[in-house]
């Protein structure tokens, strides 16, 4: 018999090209974690269409992020990776969350806060209960880690929050899940602003390293990241948030300390910086952009990863669907 592991599950939004702030906050991590966990990991296909998303575009992204996870190394043998919208136990168990969480805490997510500002014409429910849907799809497995970048954690909070809140009521259904997040590089900022994240849907494309840029691409957008007008090369993110932002991602592209780093490039200047740490991440791109592009020809693959995916994940949802709907009290189906 193989051993039972604990629990992982994360998912990515396929709302667009992926980023290098989700590949360090998330997808490098679920490489490195997999082997000591069974792993879900998900296309949150159902949290995108909380931002409009144009039909056509939002299937090939889908499939474009779902290569990417296959190429940095996620095993879809040993793990699931599926869409969140092929297992409806995931919306099953999010209504019923929703009868157990409260406006108040919802509306005190910062991510809620900051959405609802970029989509002032569109603040749909759903993006208020955004957090639930994730709650659900955390604890339907009885997940006990979720490894994310920082800008998650308030919304693992609230899983933790819902599933002690209905533990309480009915006893020990839910596993509490912990956040993980890497050591370097839970939160890598915009190039262009580097007090604000770096997100795939930013409106100025020069503020986000897309993991599929090419290399004049990346070359380009690392001149013109915004640094300090000081010259010395350190680590202070309070005071040279873009100068620490550009170390960050060399260190982690390189597998070697910001320290070591900051030593070597003592008094070189910001444009060897930024020059070391493009040169550093294309080459750390290409062999994953070369498998990536060769996944994503052969979609009789991808289909399949995706179909078996699902009715493994399908078949791991019930068990804790079916036990909610029991303390419940609702009456079993026929
Ligand atoms: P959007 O701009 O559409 O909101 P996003 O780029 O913030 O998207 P998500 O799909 O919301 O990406 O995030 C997927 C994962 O990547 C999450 O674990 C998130 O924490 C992580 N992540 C996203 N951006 C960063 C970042 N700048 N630094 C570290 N981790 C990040
Ligand atoms: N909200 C997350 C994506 C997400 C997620 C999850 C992450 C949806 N469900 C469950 C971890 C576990 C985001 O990155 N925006």
């Amino acid at each position: 018999m193989t051993e039972k592991k604990p629990i992982i599950f994360s998912g990515i939004q396929p709302s667009g090209n992926l980023t290098l702030g989700n590949y360090v906050g998330a997808l490098k991590n679920w490489v490195s974690l997999q082997d000591k966990y069974d792993c879900l990991f998900s296309l949150v296909d159902l949290h995108t269409i909380t931002v409009r998303q144009d039909p056509k575009s939002f299937r090939s992204n889908c499939y474009d992020a779902l290569a990417i996870y296959l190429a940095v190394g996620i095993d879809p043998i040993r793990h699931n990776v599926f869409l969140q919208s092929h297992v409806p136990a995931h919306t099953q168990l999010a209504w019923i969350l929703n009868c157990y969480s409260y406006m108040g805490e919802l509306s005190r997510m910062t991510q809620f806060k900051d959405k609802s500002k970029k989509n002032e014409t569109n603040i749909n429910v759903g993006l208020f209960s955004y957090p639930i849907l994730m709650a659900a799809d955390i604890l339907l497995y009885g997940t006990n880690l979720v490894p994310v970048g920082a800008d998650q954690k308030q919304h693992v909070e609230i899983a933790r929050d819902l599933a002690l809140r209905f533990n309480n009521i009915y006893g020990q259904v839910f596993a509490i899940p912990e956040v993980y997040h890497p050591p370097l590089g839970a939160r890598l900022m915009s190039l262009q602003e580097p007090t604000k994240k770096m997100s795939k849907s930013d409106d100025n494309s020069s503020a986000t390293i897309f993991l599929l840029d090419k290399p004049e691409d990346i070359l380009n957008k690392f001149k013109r990241a915004v640094t300090d007008s000081d010259t010395e090369i350190c680590f202070d993110i309070k005071n040279k948030p873009g100068v620490s932002n550009l170390l960050t991602i060399l260190a982690v592209v390189t597998d070697r300390s910001v320290e070591e780093w900051t030593t070597q490039l003592q008094g070189s200047g910001y444009g060897k910086l930024k020059t070391a740490t493009a040169e550093n991440l294309i080459e750390f791109l290409r062999p994953m952009q070369k498998r990536y592009y060769q996944l994503r020809k052969d979609q009789e693959y991808l289909d399949s990863v995706l179909k078996q995916g699902a009715a493994r994940a399908v078949d791991a949802s019930q068990e804790i669907l079916k036990k909610v709907y029991d303390v419940l009290g609702f009456i079993p189906t026929f």
